[in-house]
């Protein structure tokens, strides 16, 4: 009898069970801001047709592929590509040369791929800085892009230019959307990106034949509508005036927050406090006490010293308040619980000022909660 996918993906001794399938792609539809039941509807659609993957690499470190592969529990990387039918990817093919231009070819032929990108494009000098098998970077973005079904620009290089555009920008390194004008391109900007964004893109596009809500800059909403300081763990300490000096002082030991570090959480979107990378928790900078370095967004990454303190342009509330206790009689609809919200309201509008306030007072050393 032929095996059809979903008995295929049942049986153990090929290391994954369905539960381990289902239980994937439940993740990447929470992910994409999706319900339980569209990761369901994803293990069937999959089981049933994998979507095709182009995967091209350009100027880059590679990370943004060895994060995907470098997902650990339980052995998360294998899933991922056994949900997507990867078929051109410049590091996981064990062809070289003619066979993996030959495939490439083929693929491009075939259409109807989700093309992603890693990496920034030179353009600089006839994009003479950047080619594979004699042909130009640019030239091979065109021609792959022209049989896309959709294009994802994975990690901060493939989005805007990342690190190799960097000052003074040698190459003229730019982003996907800059070489691809006028076509709709996802950008999943990080550097890395979380390699669940992209499957969470890549299975919605699959299942539903459509792509995530973005902003203008490409970004899906479901990731990067919130700045990293909104949902950050040491957001407390921020709000309390508890700030890290120097690595390594009581403060940084304490878990405090790194703003005076010169944290760009402030000004980031990104959703890495919420998803870990590689399911190990606590797993991203801030998590293991560095400050972010702002690498999803363009200007503040690679642009603003590492160490140096970004203004706090959009406050946001505090996430959380100090409870309402039920003794003192306040129920939603109440006088005294209006005047609650105008409170709130009020903090939203001052928190910049107090923030502010806060910074400048807390070179004294904080005292252990
Ligand atoms: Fe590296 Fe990807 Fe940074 Fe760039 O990530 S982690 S340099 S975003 O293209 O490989
Ligand atoms: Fe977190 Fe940075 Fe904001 Fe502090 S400044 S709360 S460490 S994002
Ligand atoms: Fe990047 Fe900042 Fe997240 S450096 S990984 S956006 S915490």
């Amino acid at each position: 009898m032929t095996d059809t996918r979903s008995d295929v993906i049942a049986r153990p001794e090929h290391g994954l069970t369905r539960r381990d399938f289902v239980k994937v792609c439940t993740a990447a539809a929470a992910a994409v801001g999706l319900p339980a039941w569209a990761g369901e509807k994803m293990a069937e659609e999959v089981a049933r047709a994998k979507p095709s993957v182009v995967w091209l690499h350009f100027q880059e470190c590679t990370g943004c592929t060895e994060s995907l592969l470098r997902s650990s529990h339980p052995d998360v990387a294998s899933l991922i590509l056994d949900l997507i039918s990867v078929d051109y990817h410049e590091t996981l093919f064990a062809a070289a040369g003619a066979q993996i231009e030959a495939a490439f070819d083929a693929a491009v032929e075939r259409g109807g791929y989700v093309l992603v990108v890693e990496g920034a494009i030179p353009e600089k000098d006839g994009g003479i800085y950047c080619q594979v098998g004699g042909r130009k970077a640019t030239d091979i973005l065109r021609l792959a892009a022209t049989k896309a079904a959709a294009v994802v620009a994975i990690g901060s290089c493939a989005s805007w230019g990342g690190v190799p555009s960097a000052a003074p920008n040698p190459t003229g390194a730019t982003g996907v959307p800059q070489i691809l004008k006028g076509k709709p391109v996802v950008t999943l900007p990080g550097c890395p990106a979380n390699p669940y964004n992209l499957l969470g893109t890549v299975l919605q596009f699959a299942t539903f034949g459509t792509l995530p809500k973005l902003d203008a800059q490409g970004r899906p909403l479901f990731a990067y509508a919130r700045v990293i300081h909104e949902d950050c763990p040491r957001r407390p300490h921020f709000d309390a005036g508890r700030f890290a000096a120097a690595y390594g002082d009581e403060n940084h030991r304490n878990g405090y927050c790194l703003y005076k570090l010169g944290c760009k959480g402030p000004q980031t979107h990104a959703n890495c406090s919420l998803l870990s990378f590689c399911e190990v928790p606590g797993a991203w900078p801030i998590g293991i006490g560095h400050p972010c370095i702002g690498c999803t967004e363009q200007g503040v990454v690679f642009n603003v010293p590492i160490h140096e303190n970004l203004p706090i342009q959009t406050p946001t509330a505090p996430m959380a308040y100090p409870a309402i206790h039920p003794d003192h009689g306040v129920v939603a609809s109440s006088p005294i619980a209006i005047g609650v919200g105008g409170v709130i309201v009020g903090a939203i509008a001052g928190a910049a000022v107090v923030a502010t306030k806060k910074v400048g007072d807390s070179d004294k050393p904080a005292r252990k909660e």
